[in-house]
């Protein structure tokens, strides 16, 4: 090859790159996001309901929440935010990871939100506290409306809320607590109110620092994931939606801050969502990297255990 053959071909692999770098996935807005918990809805198309950080945040001080949507995975639209704490009476802060469930015709979105600060220097003058709340639409992108118009309840403190509707349309909700962790609670049919206490789940003896639960069912097995102490993808298998659950190991090792996640069948294929700490070159200066949504397929055995997962920039623009 003569010297300007070879740059041309190298111009057309600079151009061409980034048309396939599929990660962080492009919802062709520059906005930051995080905390994805993916649903397909009846359309048979993906949404992603988000965390969106504000530029530049500092201690995740966060305002409002998006959902984005494909059909197939590759182009994105966002649809904007489906709710902010502007339009909560009882929360003005702190719009962190957030799910979303379906059930008789309507769309529930469950969120976490709060007020207060968190005083890092001196923890016992924090005054910052967080519940979930539940808001509703007719629309899987919302506008979504405070359901309630108050948190689903004050006490324990919590955090990344995880709806699952079972295949007999009981919903479960996990959530992140103090005190609630690897607990579970039942909605009524009404989505606006919960039935009895929280259930401590059995998890076969192995309890670390949780974050950001995430349940699924496949093949009547029942999954309960999450992030090990806020960063390492690990995971559980049960035959309930509550358990008794058995470690299984994990899904995807730790990077460099804080991941979540969610697992979701689409087309026959499993994705894992996640986010990913990455310096884009126009980040911050008090922050070097910034949260993005990314995305990879996820594999089983035959035995329904999980195939390690590794961060790729191809994402799903590798086929599986
Ligand atoms: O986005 C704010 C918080 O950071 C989430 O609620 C946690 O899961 C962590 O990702």
């Amino acid at each position: 090859m003569n010297q300007t053959k070879m740059y041309a071909y190298f111009l057309v692999l600079l151009l061409t790159i980034p048309c396939f770098a599929q990660n962080p996935l492009n919802f062709g807005s520059k906005i930051r996001t995080a905390d994805p918990s993916a649903h397909v809805w009846k359309d048979g198309k993906m949404y992603i309901y988000a965390s969106h950080d504000q530029e530049c945040q500092e201690d995740f001080w966060m305002k409002d929440w998006h959902v984005f949507s494909s059909a197939d995975l590759i182009q994105w639209t966002d649809h904007g935010a489906c709710l902010s704490v502007k339009d909560i009476s009882w929360a003005d802060n702190y719009a962190w990871a957030p799910d979303c469930a379906y059930k008789n015709g309507k769309y529930y979105f469950c969120f976490p939100a709060g007020n207060g600060h968190k005083d890092r220097v001196n923890p016992e003058k924090s005054t910052k506290w967080m519940g979930i709340g539940i808001a509703v639409s007719d629309s899987p992108t919302g506008p979504f409306v405070d359901h309630i118009g108050a948190p689903l309840w004050t006490k324990p403190y919590s955090n990344d809320p995880c709806l699952f509707v079972d295949t007999d349309n009981k919903v479960y909700l996990y959530v992140h607590g103090q005190g609630a962790d690897y607990s579970v609670i039942e909605l009524n049919d009404d989505m606006k109110s919960v039935k009895g206490e929280f259930t401590k789940m059995d998890m076969g003896g192995y309890e670390p620092k949780m974050e950001g639960p995430w349940v699924f069912k496949r093949n009547d097995k029942y999954y309960f994931t999450m992030p090990e102490n806020n960063k390492t993808l690990t995971y559980y298998m049960a035959d309930s939606p509550k358990g008794p659950w058995k470690y299984k190991g994990e899904i995807m090792k730790e990077e460099n801050g804080n991941n979540h996640h969610s697992i979701v069948q689409f087309n026959g294929q499993w994705v894992l969502f996640y986010h990913r700490w990455i310096n884009t070159g126009d980040a911050c200066e008090n922050r070097k990297k910034q949260r993005h949504i990314c995305a990879e397929y996820v594999y089983f055995n035959e035995d329904g255990t999980i195939q390690p997962v590794v961060r790729t920039d191809e994402g799903l623009t590798k086929k599986p």
